[in-house]
């Protein structure tokens, strides 16, 4: 007992002597303020308290919890942190909460009520703390985050700083768990460069499932060992005539772990019955009249069609399926479906049934477009609207979940207006208000939030031709989409949106991203 008491005031003492000392050697805390830094998207919670948090080069990234992912994400967030700083923040394994001046990244499995992406970022003068139930909230949080600080610790050189975070609580987590954006690599080929960019700035804007359109008339671009003509003579052109290309097995398989370390998820198509040219030129027996068709360099669609009567194209289907879910850790095979004009419907709706078996038998979940609708579903069959608000309706009552990507709002092809340089206006002119103003459960009578996993913004590319064609069209389209995947929708307005836009600027062009200057986004010069 006696001891107790003297124990007590000698240990406070120490606390109080041990905080004199680490006040007194820093440097007074700028105010800062939490709620006033444009963040994309918008957290779910956020409460400022107006101090800030000082980076230094003697900050170290302190893990707890499942070590290697962690250390990696701590790795990430080193490398993302090092051009404009020029620290080489040391990353250590810890249990406990480190020193002031730190930064700490804590899994917590028992956190779960954020869910599986959700996470909890506290800055306080002392420490900056992201904690979430899995690694990927603790990602999310990393990217909140490089969001919080200057805008110029994106640059890819060494910056003055200092490099200050507000100080405040933020608890977030995402509206849907599927926010997604598709990039077609048929109509013109990306490779390996452009695409890892692509998932790098989604990742960044908290994005989590990126769909490659892997097949369409004027190319097929993943490497099928069984069919190797597919790529030897379909995957070697493309809209206007240029080299085309394809991904080798191991190529993809390098994709698919690039897109997991950043949580990303990718989804394969292979779009059937139409869409096929590129087979249909590179396999006779495809074809109804058993001749190969020839390479397609053109734009348009809803020529081409599997012979869906011939016992071949099932082999040949199987064969594909088989060997894209061998390569692909994620649950889903999208096998497109759409525009599927040259099939007769009493061809079609069998054929897909078929699929929909195959796709099963190696163990995956099929997702096809809105027409896929007319078949055989159920409560494991996504589909993807685009166009037919009838054909989602029936998709619904079949059980099937619903992703949307209305063309008229998330076609990423489409042209800003009718001065924009590439793009398509078939469905509509889309500014970057019309992209951002819309809310996915909202927009089709019948189709509503029990229905709806998330969205989709898709990029197809007969008129993209180079990177900077998909810069001008994606961004900044992207993060609004982002925004409407992720955000609560009574966060989202336009017109205080568009501010938060607006103070990307320096960021996107840090990274290069040769953006759509949208006059009506109040952009921030430097
Ligand atoms: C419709 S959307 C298509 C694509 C085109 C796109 C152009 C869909 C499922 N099919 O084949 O590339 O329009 O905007």
């Amino acid at each position: 007992m006696f001891y107790k008491y003297l124990i007590q005031p000698f240990t406070w003492l120490l606390v109080a002597l041990g905080l004199a000392t680490t006040v007194s050697c820093q440097e007074p805390r700028p105010a800062a303020d939490m709620a006033a830094v444009p963040l994309i998207p918008i957290p779910a919670s956020l409460t400022a308290t107006g101090s800030s948090f000082l980076l230094t080069e003697k900050t170290g990234i302190y893990t707890a919890g499942n070590t290697e992912e962690m250390g990696r994400i701590a790795g990430y967030l080193a490398d993302k942190l090092k051009p404009a700083t020029g620290f080489t923040l040391a990353i250590e394994a810890t249990e406990s909460a480190p020193k002031p001046g730190n930064i700490y990244l804590k899994l917590d499995p028992s956190a779960t009520v954020l869910g599986d992406e959700g996470y909890t970022l506290v800055v306080t003068e002392a420490l900056v703390t992201i904690s979430a139930a899995k690694p990927a909230g603790i990602f999310y949080g990393v990217q909140t985050l490089r969001q919080l600080l200057p805008a110029t610790i994106e640059a890819k050189s060494t910056q003055a700083g200092p490099w200050i975070v507000p100080t405040g609580t933020i608890e977030d987590q995402p509206r849907f768990g599927f926010r997604s954006s598709m990039l077609d690599v048929s109509r013109h080929f990306f490779g390996m460069d452009d695409v890892k960019r692509y998932m790098d700035l989604m990742a960044g804007y908290k994005m989590n499932t990126m769909h490659l359109h892997l097949s369409d008339d004027q190319g097929w671009r993943i490497e099928i060992k069984s069919w190797p003509n597919l790529t030897a003579i379909g995957g070697k052109t493309e809209i206007g005539g240029g080299e085309g290309g394809f991904f080798t097995q191991e190529q993809y398989k390098e994709l698919v772990q690039y897109a997991a370390d950043r949580y990303i998820l990718v989804i394969p198509e292979i779009d059937m019955p139409g869409h096929t040219n590129a087979a249909l030129a590179s396999y006779p027996e495809l074809n109804c009249d058993g001749k190969a068709t020839k390479i397609y360099t053109g734009r348009e669609v809803g020529f081409s069609t599997l012979c869906t009567s011939k016992e071949v194209i099932y082999a040949f289907v199987d064969s594909v399926v088989r060997e894209l879910a061998a390569i692909t850790p994620g649950p889903y095979i999208h096998v497109g479906g759409d525009e599927s004009h040259a099939t007769k419907k009493e061809d079609y709706i069998p054929f897909v049934n078929r699929v929909h078996t195959i796709v099963t038998s190696h163990g995956k979940q099929m997702i096809g477009w809105d027409e896929t609708a007319q078949t055989d579903l159920d409560a494991t069959s996504t589909v993807q609207l685009w166009a037919s608000p009838e054909f989602g309706r029936q998709a619904v009552a079949k059980g099937a979940k619903m992703i949307m990507s209305p063309a008229t709002k998330a076609y990423l092809d489409m042209q800003y207006d009718k001065k924009s340089r590439i793009g398509l206006h078939w469905a509509a002119y889309i500014e970057v208000d019309s992209a951002y103003i819309w809310d996915p459960v909202a927009l089709i009578p019948g189709i509503g939030a029990e229905n709806i996993i998330g969205i989709e913004a898709a990029l197809w590319t007969e008129t993209v031709e180079e990177t900077k064609d998909i810069d001008y069209l994606v961004y900044p389209r992207l993060i609004g989409y982002a925004e409407i995947g992720w955000s609560p929708q009574a966060s989202r307005d336009w017109e205080t949106y568009k501010f938060r836009l607006a103070a990307q600027a320096p960021r996107l062009k840090a990274w290069g991203v040769d953006y759509y200057p949208s006059a009506k986004v109040p952009w921030k010069q430097e």
